[in-house]
């Protein structure tokens, strides 16, 4: 059976999921023990993974592979059915698009809020802070340019951009201002905003969905108990 070493607060392996999950693909779920999302020494881990993030994925015969969107392609190409792909050669680049908005602006507008958050809130900087959102809103506009307007994020179905979007607007319009007291800043996207709704009605993206929220619950209480 297939492996995926992964967390649930990760927005990453999410995507993978999603097409684990609407291709059916038997797998374990494995956290990778004693993780951490600061770059410390991870064990074992590093010889599944030598870059040392979540996901990897480790097939039956014991390859392994990192970084998410490798991971989503290979799946894509071991298991094609049912695609998660449009098959309109626009359409497929417009879902590469938005995957790659979100994995070089819309999340990397997020890492101060993401090391911010490992520290005492007295260190919070308010600037920096509301630098971070300002950068966020930025990719937001972005997306808005890409997003589809038929519920999904490209075309009338699920495709590898709606896995790679989903779990980052739960951070971004519900983790960040709930953990800073921010503005949520999804709201100023009008086409974003209605693919949000539409998105959380769809039974698959709906669970992604589910499962990030309480992963970040439950990273958070962890937080809590070692913090006090
Ligand atoms: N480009 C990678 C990013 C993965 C990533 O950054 N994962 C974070 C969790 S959100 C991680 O594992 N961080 C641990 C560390 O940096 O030590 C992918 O798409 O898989």
């Amino acid at each position: 059976m297939l492996k995926l070493f992964q967390v649930y607060d990760s927005p990453f392996p999410t995507r993978v999921r999603l097409l684990l999950l609407a291709k059916n693909i038997p797998h374990q779920i494995i956290e990778p023990p004693g993780f951490k999302w600061d770059g410390t020494p991870k064990g074992d881990y590093f010889e599944i993974n030598p870059i040392g993030r979540v996901p990897a994925l480790v097939l039956e015969d014991g390859r392994a592979l990192p970084e998410s969107e490798v991971i989503c392609e290979y799946l894509e190409d071991a298991y094609p059915e049912p695609s998660l792909r449009p098959a309109d050669p626009f359409e497929r680049a417009t879902m590469r698009l938005i995957s790659r908005i979100c994995d070089i602006y819309l999340v990397m507008a997020m890492v101060p809020l993401f090391n911010a958050s490992g520290r005492p809130r007295k260190s919070w900087d308010p600037d920096r802070l509301a630098a971070a959102m300002a950068e966020i809103a930025k990719a937001l506009a972005y997306l808005e340019e890409y997003i589809g307007t038929q519920g999904y994020a490209v075309g009338a179905s699920l495709t590898q951009a709606d896995g790679a979007l989903v779990p980052q607007l739960v951070l971004a319009s519900e983790w960040a201002p709930m953990v800073f007291g921010l503005d949520d800043p999804l709201p100023a996207f009008p086409k974003l905003s209605a693919y949000w709704t539409a998105i959380q009605t769809d039974p698959l993206a709906g669970q992604l969905i589910a499962e990030t929220r309480e992963g970040i619950r439950a990273s958070r209480e962890r937080a809590k108990a070692r913090n006090g």
